[in-house]
């Protein structure tokens, strides 16, 4: 594998946006105890719709360990779905993988971010994270594709969305968190993700969604839909955690413009629930110390935001919930030219996250 010492944005490399042409998406399979309730089997059954209707629209990568082979083939019986064999510590790899980056030949390469389990030792949600921290060089390598690794730089890619046109929107509450990168100032981080990404201007907003574990990850809370449009997580209730939230961020937005001059169109996603794990749900998780504890008096951060936009599709997660077909209809008249399709997410939610942190999008080499 060739890693890079140079930086993307030097080599003529930048992020496109979600909605740019893909080769694939990957996945890995999830199986911890301590995270997933009895053994995992609940999840792997929703994370096999997911990777299923995924390849309804284009190729998938599952990553799974040597244990879980067999059971993640048998499973996963579609021709469009590849499996490899790789170790991990879980299964988020918009986390773990690389982020992929493209110039202007369609050459695709890969950055490799430092990765800490969201917070090391102060608030991280497993140690060790070794595995984890191999995952996008072992992808890149599969691929081929030459890797930028950022030495002493954390990020996960659910905390970062870019219009692909040079606008990045992430949350204080996440990269400015002591837990991830406390050796460096708001300005130093903002030269790192230029340098990486190619972004020109970056929109913080100050907090993600309530108890979202990840330290507010902006994919559990706000998206691009398409450059100077974005969708918000958002309560009318003041008495939800998430009122202050989400009034706080639509300030932000409306009172900014993007890298290209635009005001923000800010469209509103309701949030569902409020959800709660039910006691049997945490009793399924195996306890380990050092890793998230569950507990049904605590909010899950539930959120319809958390999808993910392939060639064709949106891959969004549903609830159960009253407001789900709301979601489906805001999401369809969204993106018209796409396909909606709603999976069960209560099972990844219970596990902290959802369909987006549950993928990584990699961009098709065409010519741009
Ligand atoms: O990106 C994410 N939402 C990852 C969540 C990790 C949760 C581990 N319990």
């Amino acid at each position: 594998m060739t890693t890079l010492t140079s930086t993307p944005r030097a080599d003529g490399f930048h992020m496109p946006a979600e909605w740019a042409p893909q080769t694939q998406v990957w996945m890995v399979w999830p199986e911890r105890p301590d995270n997933w309730r009895l053994g995992g089997k609940p999840v792997q059954a929703d994370h096999v719709t997911l990777a299923k209707a995924i390849a309804r629209f284009q190729p998938v990568t599952v990553g799974v360990s040597a244990g879980q082979y067999d059971n993640a083939r048998a499973r996963l019986d579609m021709p469009n779905i590849r499996l490899v064999e790789m170790s991990s510590d879980d299964a988020w790899v918009r986390d773990t993988g690389p982020t992929f980056v493209i110039n202007q030949s369609g050459e695709v390469r890969g950055v490799d971010w430092g990765f800490n389990a969201w917070g090391g030792f102060d608030g991280g949600l497993y140690s060790p994270w070794n595995r984890d921290e191999q995952v996008a060089s072992k992808v890149l390598e599969i691929e081929r594709s030459p890797r930028y690794h950022t030495e002493g730089f954390v990020l996960e890619g659910g905390s970062i969305h870019v219009d692909g046109e040079g606008t990045l929107i992430t949350t204080e509450e996440c990269l400015l968190n002591r837990n991830r990168n406390p050796h460096l100032s708001r300005a130093q981080i903002e030269a790192v993700l230029s340098a990486h990404l190619s972004v020109d201007k970056i929109i913080w907003l100050p907090d993600g969604l309530f108890n979202d574990e990840t330290d507010g990850h902006v994919d559990n809370f706000c998206c691009y839909v398409r450059p100077g449009e974005v969708l918000l997580a958002w309560t009318d209730d003041p008495q939800d955690p998430n009122y202050p939230r989400c009034r706080a961020a639509l300030n932000v937005l409306e009172s900014t413009t993007d890298a290209k001059g635009r005001s923000f169109v800010v469209h509103r996603m309701p949030i569902p629930g409020p959800l709660y794990a039910t006691e049997e749900e945490c009793a399924g998780v195996d306890p380990v110390a050092g890793t998230q504890e569950r507990n049904p008096s605590v909010r899950l951060a539930g959120s319809y935001v958390n999808f993910l936009i392939v060639n064709g599709g949106i891959i969004a997660p549903a609830f159960q919930d009253p407001r789900d077909d709301e979601a489906r209809a805001i999401l369809q008249k969204l993106f018209p030219e796409h396909e909606v399709v709603m999976i069960p997410g209560r099972e990844m939610l219970l596990g902290g996250g959802n369909i987006h942190c549950l993928t990584q999008q990699q961009p098709a080499p065409a010519k741009r």
